[in-house]
Formats: structure tokens, sequence, C-alpha cells
């Protein structure tokens, strides 16, 4: 079927009303001008607006800060949020009463944000719960299972700026044509493959991983058994990169639990909940090692959790694995 030319705004507002539509809004807002404060950091660093101070004495602030701060007063603005969560903030924050809406909002403003100075992509990620009335909010309306949120998505800062968003009814990703400043339908209906060729994992902390399940899967993947040609290791340790080739091509994100992250490196309510709601929506599994991601109830909101996310078939075999690893 032939897609006209759907902007991300004709598309959410036929799909989504009021209050939601317009919190969504807002985080596209926030989405527009982290890509374009991205795009201009390395030119900042040639014309010497980096550093210390820009050329107006403004201290620089770094793009990782910029970016929550983005987001924080876009969200705030929206009249749509009552409570906010950021990676880059060790509280929470609840949003002025005069302000308040139904929306908890957890999120990583720059995920993988060491990698800017390199030309890596990276990436916003995002996560929705809404709450009853948001009059009287409470943390405990923000540590809620991932299978509860309302929709999830990412914008990644690349060689195109790309939004991946689900609101509960599958996956679509818009891309940012720079000349409109809008977000296009570029990728309507995204499935991930039912199996991949590829794994994606640091394998330098192999060393480390607890128990021998991932390293008999790793294995698996580089010399299989049963005939089939060996998978291809990708990984470029931004998140958002990551993942966006998974949900595209097929195949397995892991970041197992290892002697210097015994919970797993990654943040359960913005990094493993918001990409397993995507990898659900889009046919695929995530799962931590005991349980279905989702499923997963965080009693902290930086809690981190181990992930193996990816297409179906690829995640039923290291649940296999797991499954037979806890018979013996
Ligand atoms: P490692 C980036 O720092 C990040 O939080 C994720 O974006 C990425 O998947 C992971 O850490 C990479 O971690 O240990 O492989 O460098």
């Amino acid at each position: 079927m032939e897609f006209g030319l759907v902007m991300y705004t004709a598309h959410t507002i036929r799909k989504s009303r009021g209050d939601f539509a317009i919190l969504l809004s807002h985080i596209v807002l926030g989405c527009k001008f982290v890509c374009t404060a991205v795009n201009k950091a390395g030119l900042a660093k040639l014309i010497g607006l980096a550093g210390e101070t820009n050329v107006q004495g403004e201290e620089q602030k770094k793009l990782d800060v910029l970016s929550n701060e983005v987001f924080i007063k876009a969200l705030v603005s929206s009249g749509r949020t009552c409570i906010l969560v950021s990676e880059e903030d060790e509280e929470a924050t609840f949003v002025e009463p005069a302000l308040r809406g139904k929306y908890c909002v957890v999120f990583d403003p720059l995920d993988g944000s060491s990698n800017i100075d390199c030309g890596v992509s990276i990436g916003t990620i995002v996560g929705i719960y809404a709450v009853k009335d948001g009059v009287d909010p409470k943390i405990e309306d923000v540590l809620q299972p991932g299978k509860n949120m309302v929709a999830a998505g990412y914008c990644k800062y690349g060689s195109s700026c790309t939004l991946v968003l689900s609101t509960g009814k599958g996956v679509n990703g818009f891309t940012l044509d720079p000349s409109l400043g809008e977000f296009i339908l570029t990728h309507p209906d995204i499935k991930i493959p039912i199996k991949g060729k590829s794994y994606s994992v640091n394998e330098g902390n192999a060393e480390n991983w607890d128990g021998q399940q991932q390293s008999m899967y790793v294995e698996k993947c580089k010399y299989p058994q049963d005939g089939s040609p060996a998978k291809s290791l990708r990984y470029i340790g931004s998140m958002v990169a990551d993942v966006h080739r998974t949900l595209l091509y097929g195949g397995f994100f892991l970041y197992p639990a290892d002697k210097k992250s015994p919970n797993g490196k990654l943040r359960v309510l913005y990094e493993v909940f918001a990409m397993s709601y995507l990898m659900e929506q889009a046919g695929g599994q995530a799962f931590t090692g005991k349980q279905r991601a989702l499923d997963l109830l965080p009693t902290k909101i930086h809690e981190r959790s181990p992930i193996f996310l990816g297409s179906y078939d690829d995640v039923e075999e290291i649940k296999a694995l797991y499954a037979a690893e806890g018979q013996k």
C-alpha cells in the first residue's frame, strides 16, 4: 500500500486525541530541538563554542545537560504531566500543581552521549504512564511494570533524525525533514523479523558475565551446531542505535548482568521498559533472564536490569537456555 506524505502531526492526531496528543507533540518538539543541538555540536567545536565558555562568554552546557533541560521544560509546559523521571536527575520532578496533568514520563534525554564526539548515533528514550488524575501524584505512580505504559519510543540522532513510537497499537517510524521541520511517516507499522542474522552484545564483558547462558548463546551464534550460518556481531555501544538496527533488520540485543553490574547496566524505567515495549509491539520479545521484561516491578526510579530483546525466535532460544539451566 502506497503511503502518502503523512506528517507525524496528522498521523498522531488521527490516532490519539486531546491531552495525549498534546503531550506527544511536546515530546516531538523536544526531539527537534535536541536534534538541532546534536547536529551543531561538532560544528560548535570548530567555531569555538565548545569548551568552558562560548563566544558570548556563557558557560557551554554539555549536550546531555542541555537535552535534559529541554525535555523537562517541554514536558512541564505541556501541562499534561505530573511526575518526570530523567536519567540525568537523581530525584523525580513533581510538576507544580498549576501545570499538572495525568501522565508520568520517564526518559533518558540523550542516551549514549559519550559517543557524541565521534559522531556515533545517539538518542532520546521515552516511556509514558497514565495516572488516575495527577492531582496528588506519588512516586508509586511511576514505579509500575512496563506493561502498564501507554506509550514508548525513541528518537535517534544520526545520519537521519528518526522518531520511533508506539502508543500501544503497533510501531511507526518518522524521519525528520529538516526543510519542513516535520517528522514524515517513513516506517509505517514496523514488524521485527521473526529471526535475525546478527547478535549485539559487548563481548568485552564476557569474562564477567554471571551464569553460563549468555556465553552459551553467544557461542551458538558464533559456532552453530546445526549447520546454519554463523550470526554477525553488530555492536555500536549506543542503545538507541543498536536497538534501531535490531528492530529493522531483526536479531538480538543483550546486556547481561556481570560482576561489575550485578543487576545489569541498563535502567529499567527509561531503557529496558521503553525498548521492551517497542519490541513487543513490533512482534518481538524482551526477557530479563528471569521473566518477561515488561512484568518487572521496579522499586527505585533508577533501578537496573539485565535485558535480552529482539526477534521472537532468537529470544526464545535464550529463554530455552535459561529454562534448561534452571532445571539442572
Ligand atoms: P558498554 C551508553 O552509555 C549506554 O547507556 C547504552 O546506550 C549502551 O547500550 C550501553 O551503555 C553500552 O555499554 O558497557 O557496552 O559501553
